[in-house]
């Protein structure tokens, strides 16, 4: 499922900074040449692809990226210092617009890839540039060159890492809410969720994309209830949340249709790492809980976590437990990414 992440943001590259005026001034020889530095070279911002990253999720809470200005030149022909350089990681994929979104500016294809978008301005020059036979004082030295400054958008094509499955109605929405900035809709009766729903989720230094599609029923893949067609979206998931409500009759059934129907749906969906929570358990005491939770335990042979989505308790080890397996996964891909290197004389 595709989904477009996006953030504006201000960059500014770093002005030049100010040539000196300045005579030499020492013992014995009063009246000196001129001796006024260069300023420095302002910062540029330069754009980096970088693998670690999936979301643009942090740029929603820093907007503005400014590159250093270049330092003052200074007496004894000292040039001012460089600005340092503004470097703004991006995850690969990311694509740089102007703030009409009409122009590409520039695509994060390749890891690594670096992209100088804002050059820094030069430094002003010294009054040691403008000493000549006829001015041997000169008063003269230039100030830095400005930087320069824009708003950029940038865009990035989301894939889900995680998708929720679960029977109508578990909480499957709710979990999204309560875990991302989406906002899908809840309520008490099954086939809330018509269209899947995609949400940012971060946890500690991480983000990934949580994808949460409509309630699944027994026989969906004959095409009961709303069938199996949103499955396809989760094709691609690297970990399945299973959400089931705590108070079913039967939690052992619901679990076991769910995963029924990922079998018959084929595309190797069972076989993909599953995390299991019962969730609603801000309405049962913990006796209960417990004795729900080994029973289900029994039943998958997996690990259950206790939930309540509404009443976020017990979220964290779930979306970790997510993560773990998201990270796994990619690190498992790269290595297969990797082209084996090719022995000379074979
Ligand atoms: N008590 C309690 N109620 C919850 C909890 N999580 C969700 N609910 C309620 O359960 C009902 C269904 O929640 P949804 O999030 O819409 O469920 P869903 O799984 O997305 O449902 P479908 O989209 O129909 O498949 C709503 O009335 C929620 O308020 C919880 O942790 N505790
Ligand atoms: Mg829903």
């Amino acid at each position: 499922m595709k989904f477009l992440d996006e953030a504006k943001i201000f960059i500014s590259s770093g002005a030049g900074g100010d040539g000196s005026v300045s005579f030499r001034r020492e013992k014995f020889i009063p009246t000196g040449g001129p001796d006024g530095g260069d300023g420095g070279r302002g910062g540029s911002v330069i754009f980096v692809a970088a693998e670690n990253l999936n979301t643009l999720i942090d740029f929603r809470y820093q907007q503005h990226f400014k590159a250093e200005r270049g330092d003052h030149g200074r007496g004894k022909v000292q040039s001012g210092k460089a600005g340092a350089d503004m470097i703004i990681r991006v995850p690969v994929g990311t694509e740089i617009w102007d703030e009409d979104k009409t122009l590409l500016l520039a695509d994060m294809k390749t890891p690594g890839q670096e992209i100088r978008m804002l050059k820094g301005g030069d430094g002003g020059f010294g009054n040691t540039h403008y000493k000549s036979s006829v001015n041997r004082a000169p008063e003269k030295a230039l100030p830095g060159w400005p930087g320069e400054e824009r708003w950029v958008w940038l865009r990035l094509k989301l894939i889900a890492d995680a998708g929720i499955l679960g029977l109508p109605n578990a909480g499957k929405s709710t979990f999204l809410s309560v875990t991302s900035a989406a906002k899908p809709k809840i309520a008490d009766y099954p086939f809330t969720t018509l269209n899947p729903q995609l949400g940012v989720v971060k946890i500690d230094e991480n983000s990934f994309v949580l994808a949460d599609i409509p309630g699944l029923i027994e026989d969906a893949h004959l095409g009961r209830g709303l069938g199996v067609k949103f499955l396809s979206h989760i094709e691609r998931c690297r970990v399945l949340l299973h959400v089931i409500d705590i108070h079913s009759e039967d939690i052992v059934k619901d679990y076991e249709t769910i995963r029924r129907e990922l079998t018959e749906y084929g595309m190797n969906l069972e076989n993909k790492p599953e995390i299991i929570a019962l969730n609603k358990c801000d309405a049962l005491d913990e006796t209960e809980q417990k004795k729900k939770q080994k029973q289900l335990q029994k039943a998958c042979g997996k690990d259950v976590h206790l939930i309540s989505a509404a009443a976020k308790q017990g979220i964290t080890p779930v979306l970790r437990a997510l993560w773990r397996e998201i990270e796994q996964n990619r690190l498992a891909e790269r290595e297969q990414e990797e082209v084996p290197v090719q022995e000379e004389g074979n």
